[in-house]
């Protein structure tokens, strides 16, 4: 290519990048009450910068080859942030190693804008091979703590097998999301962890960690749901006892594993937690997210669950990498009672779905909690219709519905 036309084809380029980046972002209109759902992903591997992806220099990239391209932005952490929302974007390229990077954004809905620099995460002794997930947790201590995963080859597989890991749970901590404290990782009982959650606050003056105990990198085994611990040392944690605190049930959305979310929100009523519920299919896993509330003296015990999923893949949300998953590792809960829920789709990008803690709170309160069977699941549904009977009948006599 001549010097003219790279110049030409760069324009193009970065024309169609600022259209992207500033695409406005509308709620899509039918909701279903509970959430707004919105047109447009928040963040995509397309929104990463350009300068992340091309050598814009015409000597030695002639061809505008799209040298280090990058494959997906999802299951981002997110925190309010002097005034923005920043999403601690789980960012892969096309080398399938996933690594962190800052997108933030004004609103949180639209205009989400990468930083210049990916973050430079610290490394402990024994360097990670891959990081990904991070759950981003404003503590009563002052500090910003990033939980993480991190992966290294299981030395034990067998030979030949390149795809087994060892997973554990990385901690850093920052007070500006730009300088970031590698601190150790986090021991706990379990072989591996995976989904690993800081309690915003101190819990008997120690710090409360959830976490999700797995025998192996894939299966959880026995580790049977979402796990909490209490650790004396931040610097230094260890979990001596791990106690589960939501079960995996059979026939039910979180029947295979699940994990916890974002950390949870305080509310008046508990603590309100978002997490991913895994089970399997003739097609292979599927995974949606639910809501459940704790109690605000001990996040450890459930008050209320209610049964079901709160948001299952849709449309063009149920394909891409890993297809049929939604995810969540961040949530924004904003002054006047907003909630900014950021979820992954398929492991490929990010969306925004907005709520309240009204809304939440009345969700997990009035909506049934798990039948358990199908007897109980059709006695439910029946005291639905039966409450809806006379308004159904005026309706059906006034001709609105047939
Ligand atoms: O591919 C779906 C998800 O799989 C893992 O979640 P879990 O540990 O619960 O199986 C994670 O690797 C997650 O990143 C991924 O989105």
């Amino acid at each position: 290519m001549d010097k003219t036309s790279f110049d030409i084809e760069l324009k193009k380029l970065m024309e169609e990048h600022e259209a992207l980046l500033s695409k406005p972002n509308t709620p899509i209109t039918l909701s279903n009450g509970i959430y707004s759902r919105y047109e447009n992903p928040v963040v995509t591997a397309a929104h990463t910068p350009l300068f992340w992806r091309y050598d814009l220099n015409y000597e030695s990239n002639p061809f505008l080859m799209e040298r280090m391209g990058i494959n997906a932005a999802f299951n981002a952490g997110a925190i309010e942030f002097r005034g923005k929302i920043c999403l601690v974007v789980r960012v892969e390229g096309w080398d399938r190693k996933s690594f962190f990077a800052i997108a933030e954004s004004d609103n949180g809905i639209d205009n989400f804008r990468f930083r210049d620099f990916p973050i430079s995460m610290p490394e402990t002794d024994d360097p990670d091979i891959n990081v990904y997930d991070m759950r981003l947790t404003k503590h009563q201590d002052g500090w910003i703590y990033g939980l993480f995963c991190t992966e290294r080859k299981d030395l034990h597989a067998p030979a030949g097998d390149n795809s087994s890991a060892v997973a554990q749970c990385g901690i850093a901590r920052t007070m500006d999301l730009v300088n970031w404290e590698r601190l150790d990782e986090l021991k706990t009982p379990s072989p591996q962890q995976r989904n690993c959650v800081l309690h915003p606050e101190f819990i008997g003056g120690k710090y409360a960690f959830y976490t999700r105990p797995m025998d192996a990198f894939i299966e959880t085994g026995s580790g049977g749901g979402i796990g909490f611990g209490l650790a004396e040392d931040i610097e230094h944690a260890v979990l001596d006892k791990e106690v589960i605190i939501d079960q995996n049930i059979y026939h039910n959305i979180n029947e295979a594993k699940n994990g916890q979310g974002p950390p949870p929100i305080k509310t008046e009523k508990g603590w309100l937690h978002l997490a991913h519920g895994v089970r399997n299919t003739a097609a292979g896993l599927r995974y949606v997210v639910y809501v459940f509330l704790t109690d605000l003296e001990d996040p450890s015990k459930m008050i209320i669950k209610p049964g079901g999923y709160f948001i299952a893949p849709e449309g063009e949300e149920r394909v891409g990498d890993v297809s049929n998953v939604i995810f969540s590792n961040g949530w924004v809960r904003k002054e006047n009672g907003e909630v900014f829920i950021y979820y992954a789709s398929s492991d490929t990008r990010m969306h925004v779905a907005t709520t309240t803690i009204e809304k939440l709170l009345d969700y997990v309160f009035n909506t049934p909690e798990d039948g358990y069977n199908t007897g109980n699941c059709v006695k439910q549904r029946v005291d639905l219709i039966n409450k809806n009977f006379d308004t159904m009948m005026s309706l059906r006599a006034d001709g609105k519905i047939i």
